[in-house]
């Protein structure tokens, strides 16, 4: 599947391991290697641009964490900004107490009827009763070739070739089902000529039928015209997941999947193959790892997950011993940021967040925001060494930060009193709550 991309991509990945030693010019080749193999494989060429900047910036600037070498790092930053151009993982979500109604469209040989076969056959094998109903009233083979497929999955299928209405089918169907199964599934025509006429059936049976979730199943082979697509389809029906089908075959799948992922609706299932079979749930970590060659990405992931951790845990331990410096306190602001309100991370201590008043939780916040700003305005030497804080650098830090002088000299004694606190309660209530903060 995709082999043109995964050998364009490895080949990138090589180029970075085989280095002896990694400068700008090395990065900028490999940012073009993996460019190179993305825009063959139809990824359009905006996104492709943004990616590659973005690659190309974080690997320049970012330092890998301690513990991990800069090559592994710059893989990992090419995974994660891949992942990134896929969207997020989503699960379709199908209560088994409660009937539900997928109705599948898309164009002329885009694959839902082999695609409705398929999800018999994945749902079945998940403990789902399914039922299948053909509402392509016009092409005489359809019906035949559905019953064909579901033969194989052991379904039954809803329709009769002396059927016209297909309206009228999916709501017979849709009726005939329920109570008997708790998946039915709808097959639509994807005959006609002008886009406009497909897209008023779909949205006329919706409206009968009220399916718990639309499916739009998607051609691989055009690449990114399936944005264009998606979109056409999501204006007109609320499309709660795409299909991107013969991926097994396609060079321009890439560009199929990331466009997409980029309408804001999620794949959801990707067809590789034509057997019943051939259906896979898709999942853009699985997915990019696999194009990367996956063992050894999955480790390195893992690994860098670690590290990071390790380095978080060793400012953990300095700042509970006391030995906090200005920008362990810039560390502590953002881990609380990370994790959403402060109201939320008080929750995390058993009793104490009901004891505080929410507007007080607000004010705090709003003075955490400040504090980060007056910190950022703060040069390397002088976040090292408050000491050195003289009247007119704290002058100039109030300027830098949008606050007053009186603001900046609160946060300075607010970091010398939890340095204080810490060393003489050896952060014994914080030893837990920085802990928890580090590995989330
Ligand atoms: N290789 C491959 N072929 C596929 C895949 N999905 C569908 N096909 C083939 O694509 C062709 C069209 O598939 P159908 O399921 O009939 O498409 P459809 O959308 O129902 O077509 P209409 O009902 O005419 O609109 C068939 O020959 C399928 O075998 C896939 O994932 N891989
Ligand atoms: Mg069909």
């Amino acid at each position: 599947m995709l082999e043109r991309l995964k050998e364009g991509l490895q080949a990138a990945i090589r180029r970075i391991l085989s280095a002896s030693t990694i400068d700008e010019q090395l990065i900028k080749d490999f940012v073009k290697d993996a460019q190179r193999a993305l825009l063959q494989a139809d990824v359009n060429v905006k996104l492709v641009l943004e990616l590659s900047s973005k690659i190309e910036k974080r690997a320049l600037s970012e330092s890998p964490p301690p513990g991990l070498s800069r090559k592994d790092y710059i893989i990992k930053i090419l995974y994660d900004e891949l992942i990134n151009i896929l969207g997020t993982e989503r699960k379709i979500d199908l209560p088994t107490n409660k009937v539900n109604v997928i109705l599948l469209m898309g164009i002329q040989g885009s694959g839902k009827t082999l695609v409705a076969a398929k999800l018999a056959r994945y749902l079945r094998k998940r403990g789902y009763k399914v039922g299948l109903v053909c509402t392509d009233t016009f092409r005489p083979g359809a019906l035949v070739q559905l019953r064909t497929y579901a033969k194989d999955v052991g379904v039954e299928v809803f329709g009769d070739e002396k059927f016209k209405d297909s309206i009228k089918v999916a709501v017979e169907g849709v009726r005939y089902f329920r109570g008997k199964e708790n998946v039915i599934i709808v097959d639509t025509a994807g005959r006609h000529k002008e886009e406009k006429g497909l897209l008023d059936e779909m949205r006329h049976i919706s409206s009968k039928i009220n399916p718990t979730l639309t499916l739009l199943v998607i051609d691989g082979t055009i690449g990114q015209q399936s944005y264009v697509q998606a979109e056409a389809f999501h204006k007109t029906v609320n499309v709660g997941g795409i299909i991107v089908t013969k991926l097994d075959g396609a060079a321009k799948g890439g560009g199929a999947l990331t466009a997409a992922a980029a309408t804001g609706a999620k794949v959801i299932f990707i067809g590789i193959g034509e057997r019943v079979d051939d259906l896979e749930a898709f999942s853009p970590t699985r997915f990019v790892g696999r194009l990367l060659g996956l063992g050894d990405i999955k480790a390195l992931v893992e690994r860098a997950r670690e590290l990071e951790i390790e380095a978080d845990e060793k400012k953990v331990k300095r700042i509970i011993s006391g030995k906090m410096t200005i920008d362990d306190l810039y560390y502590q602001l953002e881990q609380v940021k990370k994790m959403g309100s402060l109201r939320k991370v008080l929750e995390l201590i058993p009793g104490l967040s009901s004891s505080i008043p929410a507007e007080g939780l607000e004010e705090l916040d709003v003075k955490m925001k400040k504090w980060k700003n007056i910190i950022l305005s703060m040069t390397k030497v002088e976040r090292e060494n408050p000491e050195i804080l003289n009247s007119s650098r704290i002058g100039r830090m109030a300027r830098g930060s949008g606050t007053s002088e009186k603001e900046v000299k609160d946060m300075l004694s607010k970091y010398r009193q939890t340095k204080a606190i810490m060393k003489a309660s050896k952060g014994r209530k914080m030893r837990q709550l920085l802990k928890r903060m580090a590995t989330t």
